[in-house]
């Protein structure tokens, strides 16, 4: 023990956001900066990932100062807001957290009725619906747990109660037991906005792989935005009432119903979680050909078998295809019903890698005289469908997002078809990041060199458009803010991480996710001068993967064994 705490001895971290409380509890060791009260072999005996503001452990961690969750009695105190609609949030979310601890069969059997007791006190509960779960929403609070006084949780808000037992589920072991009591946490995001994007149109993901490969494991790491890019140009997976025939799934199989989309809903926002949908417009959308060959302009068009990049493109992966501007009103008509089926604030219609000769069917050389007239009318077409689309949007009163090329390529920054106040996700330009909050856009950090996931665990050859390796360390040192030195923040949302499944199958989803993107759900939530070090982290990300074991995921390895380096 004494080992320990050689090891483990650190200041709270104070700043802004130390907590003076936690400093006067002088028998509690401080565990800050990402080093824990270790063992021998340097595993923090008790950790959560991602780090939290503040947690503190008993160093003693002796045998008798450990709390079993077993038959854990639940009770809850609403201090405003729906009753019964607050309380059944925290119920299922509860139900939800002792599955995540009682990863055996044996140990659910031994839950009975005599365990400790969980208090939950929620200051404001107004919001229990997924409608109003938004970037604005309080995620704090605060745990405590003790032999004696069980398990206290105190929460502005829902959110913060599921976030609260997420750290619970952290810190008990696989027999549901927490040690080196008492523990303090008070935590709350850096960012409100902490997301993965899930493709299911490359790949399909059954609801099932859905709930336990992405949506769990996102609860563990308190990531809170699951971006669902339902359909692309190879297949369309979701129900369509109005429409039927642009139900165009790769088999009768792999579906997902209005009903399934909203459970999904459903289980995501009582884990914290809310589903922002991405509905990709006017490109990657050569899917809806097939429900009608007038909805789309170029189909098919193979750009990659006979034309070179140099002399110009129909789109930026084949099949090609984008909705032709005349068919606009058939994308608002549509965007209507899917804004009912998915109630999030924040509705995505992509708009990336939009290409003006796909709508000509003619590829015009950039370096041909007719191509300035050429471009200047293509973009007063994609104007006129953004119009249509950002008053549809609003007239649902939601907010409007899209990718950043309207920003940087197609100049849109101060019209109507790119009004202030939308929400640009920045996967190719992070360093015009400050120009774009200056012009009054909200941005979403998701860098394709640092948070793209799809490249899998990949190559490190400079020449492969993979490089950079995307390996854990490169997503934990990316930081949203690293060109904003002296600038505001406060329209950086946050960041996220973007599983395009084209390489990806259900099997291999969690080894591809996991843990990767834990490490960026770590530097969107914890306190930036917490997480300066990747290597002082590492035992916690070990404890992590080793988590996600035991729940029956197969996360990766944290480090590639890149023996060929070895040989050079
Ligand atoms: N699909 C869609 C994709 C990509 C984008 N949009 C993509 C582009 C480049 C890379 C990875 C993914 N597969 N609809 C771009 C936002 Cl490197």
């Amino acid at each position: 023990m004494r080992r320990l705490q050689a090891r483990g001895v650190r200041a709270t971290a104070g700043g802004p956001r130390g907590t003076l409380a936690l400093r006067t509890l002088c028998a509690l060791l401080v565990v800050a900066q990402g080093r824990g009260a270790a063992v021998s072999d340097g595993t923090p005996p008790v950790s959560i990932w991602p780090l939290p503001e503040s947690l503190s452990v008993n160093s003693a961690c002796s045998a008798n100062e450990t709390l079993s969750l077993h038959g854990a009695q639940l009770s809850v105190q609403i201090r405003s807001g729906d009753q019964q609609a607050a309380g059944d949030y925290v119920r299922k979310a509860w139900r939800l957290a002792q599955q995540d601890w009682s990863v055996n069969s044996a140990a659910m059997a031994m839950t009975g009725a005599s365990g400790p007791a969980v208090q939950v006190v929620v200051r404001d509960a107004s919001c229990a619906t997924p409608a109003c779960y938004t970037t604005a929403t309080n995620e704090s609070y605060s745990l405590s747990i003790s032999k004696q006084g069980g398990v206290q949780i105190e929460a502005q808000t829902l959110i913060g109660v599921s976030h609260a037992f997420s750290s619970l589920a952290s810190l008990a072991s696989a027999d549901a037991d927490v040690s080196c009591l008492p523990i303090q946490v008070v935590d709350r995001p850096r960012f409100p906005h902490r997301g993965l994007l899930l493709d299911t149109a490359r790949n399909w993901f059954s609801v099932e792989d859905i709930k336990k490969k992405v949506i769990d494991p996102m609860h563990l790491t308190k990531m809170n935005v699951l971006k669902w890019h339902v359909y692309d140009s190879q297949s369309q997976p979701l129900e369509v009432r109005w429409w039927p025939a642009l139900w165009q799934p790769y088999s009768r199989q792999q579906v997902y119903t209005v009903d399934q989309a909203k459970e999904v809903i459903d289980y995501a926002f009582h884990r914290g979680i809310r589903i922002l949908p991405e509905f990709d417009m006017p490109g990657h959308t050569d899917i809806f050909a097939k429900a009608d060959p007038s909805m789309v302009a170029c189909s098919g068009f193979l750009p990659w078998d006979g034309l070179g990049w140099d002399v110009g493109t129909w789109c930026n992966q084949p099949p090609a295809g984008q909705i032709r501007p005349e068919n606009v009103s058939v994308m608002t008509r549509l965007l209507e019903e899917w804004m009912e089926v998915f109630p999030n604030s924040v509705v995505s219609t992509g708009a990336d890698e939009w290409n003006a000769n796909c709508w000509a069917e003619r590829i015009v050389p950039k370096n041909s005289s007719e191509y300035p007239q050429f471009w200047a009318d293509s973009l007063e077409k994609l104007k006129a469908f953004q119009v249509e689309v950002a008053a549809t949007v609003a007239g649902a009163q939601r907010q409007w997002a899209v990718y950043d090329e309207s920003f940087v390529d197609w100049k849109l920054n101060g019209t109507d078809a790119l009004p202030k106040g939308t929400i640009l996700f920045v996967w190719e330009y992070e360093d015009q990041m400050p120009a774009m909050t200056a012009a009054g856009y909200d941005v979403v950090a998701m860098p394709y060199k640092h948070w793209y996931l799809d490249c899998g665990l990949g190559t490190k050859d400079k020449d492969n458009w993979c490089a950079p390796l995307k390996d854990w360390k490169n997503m934990y040192q990316y930081d949203p803010l690293a060109n904003f030195t002296g600038r505001d923040p406060s329209r950086v949302l946050g960041g996220e991480a973007a599983m395009w499944s084209e390489m990806v199958r259900p099997v291999i989803l969690d080894y591809i996710l996991w843990p990767r993107a834990a490490a960026m759900a770590e530097r969107l939530w914890s306190p930036a001068d917490a997480t300066k070090s990747a290597e002082a982290a590492r035992p916690r990300l070990e404890r992590l993967v080793a988590q996600l074991e035991l729940r029956g995921l197969r996360p990766s390895p944290l480090d590639f064994p890149n023996f060929k380096y070895f040989l050079l």
